[in-house]
């Protein structure tokens, strides 16, 4: 037994690959200004903000602009992402997740997103699934990125529960830091070596059942 009420889920990373979809439109605002961003380079994007992701993008290709043209560069970023993730499909949900919330839900256990993406409502609007949460908090809703605990905070008190009662699935490390700040458990989703900062690592959703939220 365990007293866990919540499950908060990141969304890029965890419930869809969005990654490859930042990438492509990167890619593109990099070839535009004339320099090359790898893949390689895309890795050092994941959970962190789009300026924070803009800036880095800048650093690697050496440019540097006013705050003014930082802000353009990355609403033209962001129209190109729109466009791809408008298009993404129910299929595109990750292995097992949509399973495991509605799992989660016949075992009266709360569900929350806690994603610093301003596009969540897009893309769960996309692969039809808003239904499955009872509460979304995204980067609309906060001002303080991951690593800082401000976004899952506002999920435990969205579902009128407890930090201590949540867990948080997460694919980033600024995201278990944001979690373990918030006084959560955390399960990392992907590579144990990355993630070795969470209190128990998973490859995707299949198979799961309650002794996942034992610890
Ligand atoms: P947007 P998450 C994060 O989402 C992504 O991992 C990160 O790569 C992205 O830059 C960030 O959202 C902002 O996204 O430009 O759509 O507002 O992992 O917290 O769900
Ligand atoms: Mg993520």
């Amino acid at each position: 037994m365990n007293n866990i009420k919540a499950c908060i889920f990141d969304l890029d990373g965890v419930v869809v690959d969005t990654a490859k979809y930042h990438y492509l439109a990167w890619r593109r605002l990099s070839e535009e200004l004339g320099f090359v961003f790898t893949e390689e380079h895309n890795e050092r994007l994941k959970g962190i903000s789009r300026m924070d992701s803009l800036n880095i993008l800048l650093e690697v290709g050496g440019k540097s602009f006013d705050e003014e043209t930082k802000l353009a560069l990355a609403q033209r970023k962001n129209n190109w992402y729109i466009e791809y993730i408008t298009k993404m499909r129910e299929d595109e949900t990750l292995p097992g997740v949509r399973e495991f919330l509605k799992y989660l839900r016949e075992n009266n256990i709360k569900i929350s997103l806690g994603s610093v993406s301003k596009n969540s409502m897009i893309i769960l609007n996309s692969i039809k699934l808003i239904d499955c949460f009872d509460a979304i908090i995204d980067g609309n809703k906060i001002t303080n990125a991951k690593p800082d605990p401000e976004v899952f905070l506002k999920a435990a008190e969205a579902l009128s529960v407890k930090p201590h009662e949540c867990v948080v699935f997460e694919d980033a490390i600024a995201g278990l830091k944001a979690a373990k700040i918030a006084g959560m458990k955390c399960i990392g989703v992907g590579s144990s070596e990355i993630l070795h900062e969470a209190d128990k690592v998973i490859q995707n959703f299949e198979n799961l059942d309650m002794s996942i939220l034992d610890f």
